[in-house]
């Protein structure tokens, strides 16, 4: 399924790939990549086509009991070990979300609640996805600091490590990250690198953001800390992460742009970045190599993307 950009006028000829130019065309970029379709799996009973009829942006969403225990077990789990392990950033944001919008094991945080604290801090919002979105798609997002994020809630028996996206990956992982600026800043320009992009550089982006906003790690004080969001979501790949088991590389757009990836269990190879200075950096200057016929920049007063020509 290919789409075309209507109007890049530098470039008549050229097939380019559709990207959105307004906050509404993000309404278009939901193509779900089937094999994580929760509505072929029955452990997931609160799937989005379910709640989506009534309309409402961020649907509320009644968890089970049950599912209340695995969120509190994941919470008790994961924040024992977040002190030690996870960045700066992080802790503080999570206090931050525990202060004021109701973080802790007691219940499963609402994403318009969420949405609502994280449009206050950095701007971002979040929107509901039935579940794991094709990465051209789930980049556009991030261009307009819209997040997508999934709302059903892993499977009890699991609670360590999840192989897609849940609830539980989206609240304690990402969101603590989305409310820092610096980081914020680093994802939206991840997503602004994507628009328009060709398959070969969406691939290499996405890539770029599995090995740092899902699985990164940096330093601080001299210590290795994880930023990404699947490590602060799952305590089994945590510890391992921090352990002497995987290897670590330093962070290099060009290297971990073609780094093979695992997407069913743990990450062989880690990048560790000086700090979110200088993996915003790199990824600048990675970005500025990608080949457009135009430029992009966002005008947060309208939420649209201006195309520029290049000269
Ligand atoms: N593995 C993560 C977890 O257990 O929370 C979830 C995912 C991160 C990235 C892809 S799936
Ligand atoms: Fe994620």
């Amino acid at each position: 399924l290919k789409r075309v950009a209507g109007d890049v006028r530098s470039m008549p000829e050229e097939k380019l790939p559709w990207f959105p130019r307004r906050m509404k065309d993000l309404d278009r970029c939901n193509m779900l990549i089937t094999k994580f379709d929760p509505d072929l799996d029955h452990d997931h009973p609160v799937s989005l086509q379910k709640t989506k009829k009534n309309c409402d942006p961020l649907p509320t969403v009644e968890y089970t009991a049950e599912e209340i225990s695995t969120w509190r077990q994941i919470y008790q789990q994961l924040r024992s070990i977040y002190p030690t392990s996870a960045c700066s950033q992080f802790l503080d944001s999570l206090q931050q979300l525990e202060d004021e919008c109701g973080y802790g094991e007691a219940r499963i945080p609402q994403l318009r609640d969420v949405s609502a604290f994280l449009k206050e801090k950095t701007g971002f919002q979040l929107r509901p996805a039935a579940g794991l979105l094709s990465a051209r798609d789930f980049l556009a997002s991030l261009a307009f600091r819209v997040f997508q994020c999934t709302q059903y809630i892993r499977h009890s028996s699991s609670p360590m490590h999840s192989p897609e996206p849940d609830c539980c990956h989206e609240l304690l992982g990402h969101i603590p990250m989305l409310a820092d600026k610096e980081f914020a800043q680093f994802s939206q320009e991840i997503g602004l690198a994507s628009l328009g992009a060709s398959d070969d550089d969406i691939e290499k982006l996405s890539t770029l953001y599995w090995f740092t906003v899902e699985f990164g790690l940096c330093k601080q004080n001299g210590e290795v800390k994880a930023y990404g969001a699947g490590l602060l979501s799952s305590y089994g790949e945590l510890v391992y992460a921090l352990s002497n088991k995987p290897e670590h590389k330093p962070f290099n757009p060009e290297e971990t742009a073609v780094q093979p990836y695992q997407d069913q269990t743990y990450q062989p190879v880690y990048f560790v970045s000086e700090s979110f200075e200088e993996a915003k950096l790199k990824l600048r200057k990675y970005s500025a190599n990608i080949k457009r016929p135009f430029a992009v920049r966002y005008d947060p007063f309208t939420c649209s993307m201006e195309v520029l020509d290049h000269p």
